[in-house]
């Protein structure tokens, strides 16, 4: 880890895989990522990304979370989030001086019967040699615990790659119950980072309002993914610092050709 975060930050993050960094946004900033996603939202239809091992349950209820993956394709808002040094601040100080994009995904938690992710680590959708992987969670509305919070099992990063169950990869319910995880509740402009080996969920919004957030993943550019089943528009975009994998530049002029 780079000198970018403070010693408390880098503690917390090393024993307990999490760190919840509270104002990382004005209000102001958040409420217009809010009305950024909403109108995308609006303008994308029904997206529904509920996970098939929770898509019937709740008292009956259908839950609902409207979803859209590569939103920095959709809007320049999101891609000047992707590079806002607070956020670049953070994930430097976690994965080193070079971030590079894996991934962004938009939930937005419907009122009353907002999906739950039932816990899981995000490492099997996308295994990497070295574990750089984190998501960092922006908040663009309140989450409390009745909106369906972020839920974490504290410094389950360092059980390594758990054996995960069914067609969406969450762990057993009956050893990992969403209830025993400990809540997370965060405010608007808040922003939450985890290890993508962090045993994590997220309950049902009971609520009356929606619960907005912006996901982004990041990785090191040198981590070797172990498949490559998971690709994205935009991925291997660096956010900080350089790729230094990138092979020797030429201009076209430069290049050898077999062409006569
Ligand atoms: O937004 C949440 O509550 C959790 C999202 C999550 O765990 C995921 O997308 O992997």
């Amino acid at each position: 880890m780079s000198a970018e975060l403070t010693e408390v930050e880098r503690e917390f993050y090393l024993e307990q895989g999490y760190l919840h960094v509270q104002g990382l946004l004005t209000p102001e900033e958040a409420a217009a990522y809010r009305a950024e996603c909403h109108r995308l939202a609006e303008r994308t239809g029904n997206t529904d990304a509920t996970w098939t091992s929770v898509r019937d349950t709740s008292e009956g209820q259908k839950p609902r979370l409207s979803h859209c993956h590569d939103v920095h394709f959709y809007s320049a808002a999101f891609t000047r989030l992707l590079v806002d040094e607070r956020l670049m601040r953070v994930a430097t100080g976690i994965i080193g001086p070079n971030v590079q994009l894996h991934h962004t995904k938009m939930f937005i938690k419907a009122p009353e019967k907002g999906s739950p992710f039932p816990m899981h680590q995000d490492y099997p959708y996308f295994p990497h040699q070295n574990h750089s992987m984190i998501a960092v969670i922006v908040h663009f509305d309140d989450a409390p615990v009745e909106k369906g919070c972020l839920r974490v099992v504290p410094g389950s990063h360092k059980l390594g790659p758990l054996e995960s169950v069914g067609a969406d990869h969450h762990l057993p319910t009956d050893r990992y119950p969403i209830e025993d995880a400990l809540p997370v509740p965060a405010r608007a402009g808040d922003a939450i980072f985890m290890s993508y080996l962090l045993v994590h969920g997220s309950g049902v919004n009971r609520s009356q309002e929606p619960r907005t957030t912006v996901l982004i993943q990041m990785r090191d550019p040198t981590d070797i993914p172990l498949n490559e089943r998971h690709s994205s528009r935009g991925q291997g975009m660096m956010l900080a610092g350089i790729d230094p994998r990138e092979s020797k530049f030429e201009f076209a002029w430069e290049r050898q050709t077999t062409r006569t």
